[in-house]
C-alpha cells in the first residue's frame, strides 16, 4: 500500500487529533529508522497504523477483540488504554492483510513495550513519546535521549510512564515491568 492508501485507511477511524498524531508518529520513526538503522518503510508503516483502533468506543473495542479471539489478562481487562494496541494488531493483520510480524509486534507492543524488542519495536516505542505533536511535561528531555541512544529514550519514556501508573493507582502490565527492568539492567 501508498502512504496516501494508508492515510486513507485511518482517516474514518480517527478524531483529527489522533490523525495527526498517527501522520507525526510516522515521520518520527521514519526519522529514527534512518538514524538507527532500521527499515525506515516498515516503520513509516508500523508509525502511521499504530493508533488505528485508539479512539473506538471501548465496548465496540471488547467486541472486535472477542471476534479475533483475544482474551484478555486480569490486567489487560482493568486497562483500557492498553486494549487498541491488541486489537490494532490484529485488526492490521486480519484486515489489512499485513503479513509482516516485526510490524504487528511494533503495534501490537507500542503501549507496554516488552523484554526481548526489535529495533523496530523501539523505533515505534520511541516515535510514539517523541513525536512532534506530544506536548506533555517531561517530552524534551526523552527528544534529547532519543538523539542520543534509543535505549536512554526508552528508560526515560518507560519511567515516566510507570511513574504516572503508579502515582494513579493503576496496573502496571507484566510486559511493562519486563521492558523496564530489561532497559535498566542492559543501562548499567
Ligand atoms: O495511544 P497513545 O496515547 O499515542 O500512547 P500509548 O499507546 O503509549 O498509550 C499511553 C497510555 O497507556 C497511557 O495512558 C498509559 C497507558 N499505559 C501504558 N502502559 C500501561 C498503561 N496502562 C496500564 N494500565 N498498564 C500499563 O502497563
Ligand atoms: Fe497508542
Ligand atoms: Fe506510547
Ligand atoms: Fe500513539
Amino acid at each position: 500500500m501508498s502512504h496516501k492508501d494508508y492515510k486513507a485507511v485511518i482517516k474514518p477511524f480517527l478524531s483529527e487529533k489522533r490523525y495527526r498524531h498517527s501522520l507525526a508518529v510516522a515521520e518520527e520513526a521514519v526519522h529514527l529508522a534512518k538514524k538507527y538503522g532500521a527499515d525506515e518503510e516498515k516503520a513509516y508503516t508500523a508509525g502511521i497504523l499504530h493508533d488505528i483502533m485508539k479512539d473506538m468506543p471501548p465496548e465496540e473495542q471488547l467486541k472486535r477483540m472477542t471476534r479475533y479471539d483475544i482474551v484478555l489478562t486480569e490486567v489487560e481487562r482493568s486497562g483500557q488504554k492498553l486494549w487498541h494496541a491488541m486489537l490494532g494488531a490484529a485488526y492490521v493483520e486480519q484486515e489489512l492483510h499485513i503479513e509482516d510480524q516485526d510490524i504487528l509486534n511494533a503495534i501490537r507492543y507500542h503501549t507496554t513495550g516488552r523484554a526481548h524488542m526489535t529495533l523496530l519495536e523501539k523505533v515505534l516505542f520511541v516515535a510514539d513519546f517523541t513525536s512532534s505533536d506530544r506536548d506533555y511535561p517531561g517530552v524534551e528531555e526523552i527528544r534529547k535521549a532519543a538523539r542520543k541512544s534509543l535505549l536512554a529514550a526508552m528508560l526515560s519514556g518507560m519511567t515516566y510512564t510507570i511513574q504516572d501508573l503508579a502515582e494513579r493507582r493503576l496496573a502496571i502490565h507484566p510486559d511493562t515491568i519486563a521492558a523496564y527492568n530489561e532497559a535498566v539492567l542492559e543501562d548499567r
